[in-house]
């Protein structure tokens, strides 16, 4: 299924991540579309990553859904349709063991397709939102912020605000948009760590991308896990070329004294 297996990732580089997420007092992952690519779910900038021929970063914007909130919609529509039919694989399996039994370990997912979540990850950082969340795009002030909406199918797009009749907006960030602030006050722990690992990622979509030089300039050891190369690829201490369900179960299972 991968054009790229692991086998090319060496085994002493495996067991240095491995010897690292030991001794590690704290550990950050940042996590892409990558690590879903196993389950299913498209990448955003691959062959896959085209919707209808056009640029996630043209339909991913206020403005497209202000001049078409239909066409916006069938696309989040379709998406949660197709996440609810994928299962997490490894990749999420072992972030969420880590998350669980290593000491000062964080997540901080791009994701918005609830795969981290449903591997039972622990205080999962959603630096882009959910998919699975929506809110009134009036900004009412009949209704919260943002609530959860776990709708596969609708009557009618867009779905309307049940207090004031407005389109229903997705739960995600969109370009031009603000980071949630609840994901920008977890920061600070997620850059005072001693291993940034970042994951699935193109790292072309800033802040997400920078919080990879921020951890490096404050003294953390940083690794790429990645079947092919990307613009975080230059800039980690150790890059390790594979898909992430196969290299991270291989650092798991040296982790956990697997014979190697
Ligand atoms: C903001 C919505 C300010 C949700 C998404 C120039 C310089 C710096 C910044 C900018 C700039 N011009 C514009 C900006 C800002 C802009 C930006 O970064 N643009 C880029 C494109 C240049 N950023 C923003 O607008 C952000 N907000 O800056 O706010 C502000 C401040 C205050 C007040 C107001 C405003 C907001 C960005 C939000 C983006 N939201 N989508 C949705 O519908 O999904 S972006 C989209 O890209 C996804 O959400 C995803 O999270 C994100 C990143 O993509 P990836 O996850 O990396 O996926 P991709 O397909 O690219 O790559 C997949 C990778 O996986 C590949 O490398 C592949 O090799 C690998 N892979 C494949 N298989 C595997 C694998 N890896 C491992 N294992 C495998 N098996
Ligand atoms: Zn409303």
């Amino acid at each position: 299924m991968h054009e790229r297996s692991s086998d090319d990732v060496r085994e002493e580089h495996v067991r240095a991540v491995a010897g690292r997420l030991r001794a590690a007092r704290a550990v950050t992952v940042l996590t892409g579309a990558g690590v879903s690519a196993a389950s299913g779910v498209p990448t955003f900038r691959g062959r896959d990553g085209l919707w209808r021929r056009r640029r996630v970063e043209e339909l991913a914007t206020p403005a497209a859904f202000a001049r078409d909130p239909r066409t916006v919609w069938e696309w989040y529509a379709e998406r949660r349709a197709a996440v609810a039919r994928c299962v997490p694989n490894a990749a999420h399996e072992v972030l969420s063991r880590w998350s669980r039994e290593l000491p000062g370990f964080l997540l901080v997912t791009q994701n918005v397709d609830g795969l981290h979540e449903r591997a039972g990850t622990a205080d999962v950082v959603r630096f882009h939102g959910s998919l699975w969340e929506v809110g009134c795009w009036a900004g009412c002030a009949g209704v919260p912020r943002r609530w959860r909406d776990e709708r596969v199918a609708f009557d009618d797009l867009p779905p309307r605000c049940p207090s004031c009749g407005a389109p229903l907006r997705p739960g995600v960030v969109w370009f031009g948009e603000a980071i949630p602030t609840e994901a920008l006050e977890r920061l600070e722990q997620a850059l005072a760590c001693e291993l940034f690992l970042v994951v699935g990622t193109s790292a072309v979509v800033y802040p997400a991308a920078g919080l990879l030089d921020a951890a490096a300039a404050r003294g953390a050891f940083t690794v790429e896990v990645n079947p092919f190369a990307t613009d975080a690829s230059g800039r980690v201490d150790l890059a390790l070329r594979g898909p992430a369900e196969d290299v991270l179960a291989r650092v798991d299972a040296v982790l956990r004294g697997a014979p190697g």
